[in-house]
């Protein structure tokens, strides 16, 4: 598991089937290169994404948290008494709590690849809501696993705050979105945040900050290859590049070579020409219209959106 920071720890560069090794070999070994953006999140990576999500330019978390607040009692209207909320890809509880006073939940189920971080977050909730019931259930979000015995009666509701759809290829996107409905099952709802598509200075001037927080979240993948898989990269060497793609709806993320180099990874040699690209994220950005017929073809409809007033953001209410 590429979250098992066993990897990290132990440098076992016996492990040629570990999924990280795997997926960085065959991705770095394709024209263009690329790399995909689950491995961002090593401990470093999550930290640098904590602070992204408090810079001035980075709008989305704060607007999304603006939405929840001021919206929760709409929100919450769909989710029925005694339902289980199933968070999928549950980081931190901050926005789930701004549901939980105007919801009367019959139990949360936070479901997170990292079950060390989930407990945690679990507890502290359990401190704050005694009545609540909190089954954690420790997989991968984004493929088929079972809710816990204890929900199976209860009416579902999934949660998918942050915009991380965005982060998924639109086949992905699509293939996530049955896959929660077959896991919610009959007559689930879905609460759900999606970036909007804007102005391009906004959406440039979100992923190019100022203070350079996004330029070492991007490079960093860079350094957790070289801690982790033991790879020599001269991450100095590269710089990180965000353009939105107007065409794709899309902001790029990348990672440039200034100038020819080597890089080893695993025994395994990557050249790269001067201005070379590492497309290492895609952030997609929808309009309610499209964002309505990608829930559509992926057997949900829509049951009401929720915006800012600036229209950059924006909440979803779906029906299976
Ligand atoms: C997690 N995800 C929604 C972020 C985004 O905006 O696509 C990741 C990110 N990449 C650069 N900045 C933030």
């Amino acid at each position: 598991n590429v979250h098992t920071p066993a990897l990290a720890k132990a440098h076992r560069f016996d492990e040629p089937t570990s999924v990280f090794a795997r997926d960085v070999i065959h991705d770095l070994s394709r024209a263009p290169k690329r790399l995909s953006p689950k491995y961002f999140y090593d401990a470093t990576g999550s930290e640098l994404f904590e602070q992204i999500t408090v810079l001035p330019e980075y709008y989305p978390t704060r607007t999304e948290l603006s939405i929840l607040r001021n919206r929760s009692r709409a929100i919450s209207s769909i989710v029925p008494d005694g339902a289980a909320l199933v968070e999928f890809g549950a980081g931190s509880t901050t926005k789930v709590r701004l549901l939980l006073g105007e919801c009367r939940l019959g139990a949360y189920v936070p479901v997170d690849i990292s079950g060390e971080f989930l407990n945690a977050q679990a507890q502290a909730l359990r401190a704050d809501y005694p009545g609540l019931a909190i089954h954690p259930v420790t997989a991968d979000f984004t493929a088929a696993f079972e809710l816990p015995e204890a929900v199976r009666d209860m009416p579902k509701v999934g949660f998918f705050p942050g915009s991380t759809l965005g982060n998924f290829e639109p086949g992905e996107a699509c293939k996530f979105l049955k896959s929660a409905r077959t896991i919610l099952g009959k007559g689930a709802r879905m609460v759900i945040g999606v970036d909007l598509e804007k102005d391009e200075r906004t959406l440039y001037d979100a992923y190019n900050d100022t203070a350079g927080v996004t330029a070492r979240f991007n490079l960093n993948v860079l350094h957790r290859i070289n801690r982790e898989l033991g790879g020599d990269f001269d991450v100095g060497a590269f710089i990180h590049r965000a353009v939105y793609n107007r065409d794709r709806h899309r902001i790029e993320m990348h990672l440039i070579s200034k100038k020819a180099l080597t890089a080893e990874v695993l025994g395994q040699k990557f050249s790269f020409r001067p201005g070379e690209s590492i497309h290492t994220e895609n952030s997609y950005k929808y309009s309610i219209d499209r964002f309505a017929l990608l829930a559509r073809v992926s057997g949900w409809s829509l049951l009401q959106s929720w915006t800012d007033e600036a229209g950059l953001f924006s909440v979803h209410a779906l029906e299976a």
